[in-house]
């Protein structure tokens, strides 16, 4: 069981996607284990984003990030960070594959809709930035997690 961080940026948030974005992980069978609306401060999106500080692009991201809410979500399940990967598709949304988040919903790349981590470490990681332990409620089983432990019986 894999955790990973999905972040719907402000611009889904204002174009009413919470909705939509939520069912696409949900209806795959992911776990959401936590889940907040926030508007980000600086210091959040600098920890999240470290490896992109003093990049052309981060002064835009770091302004799109803080521009208004965002729903924070850590999600769990089997190679959770690989599948959401595959859900939100490739960076750009002129390269995402038809059916994924980015190509169904955005049309440039600093303003993609969302975010996924892209390792089971940065999962942990960035869960840590945006969540305090008792934020995180995982004592419990989705349909999914019955059916495999009905299977492996
Ligand atoms: P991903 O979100 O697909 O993991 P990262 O981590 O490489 O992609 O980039 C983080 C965010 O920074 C992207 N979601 C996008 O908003 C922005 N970004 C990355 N590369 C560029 C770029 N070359 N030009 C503009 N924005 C970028």
């Amino acid at each position: 069981m894999e955790r990973t961080f999905v972040a719907i940026k402000p611009d889904g948030v204002k174009r009413g996607l919470i909705g939509e974005l939520v069912n696409r992980f949900e209806r795959k069978g992911y776990k959401i284990i936590g889940m907040k609306l926030l508007i980000p401060t600086v210091a959040q999106v600098e920890e999240h984003y470290k490896e992109h500080i003093g990049k052309p692009f981060y002064p835009t991201l770091l302004k799109y990030l803080t521009s208004g809410p965002i729903v924070a979500m850590a999600i769990e399940g089997v190679n959770v960070i690989h599948g959401v990967r595959q859900i939100v598709g490739a960076t750009n949304p002129d390269n995402a594959d038809v059916g994924t988040i980015r190509a169904d919903y955005a049309q440039i790349m600093s303003q993609n809709i969302v975010h996924a981590s892209d390792s089971v470490e940065s999962g942990n990681r960035e869960i840590n930035v945006w969540f305090n332990e008792n934020e995180i409620f995982d004592n419990w089983k989705t349909v999914s997690q019955m059916l495999i432990e009905e299977q492996q019986k």
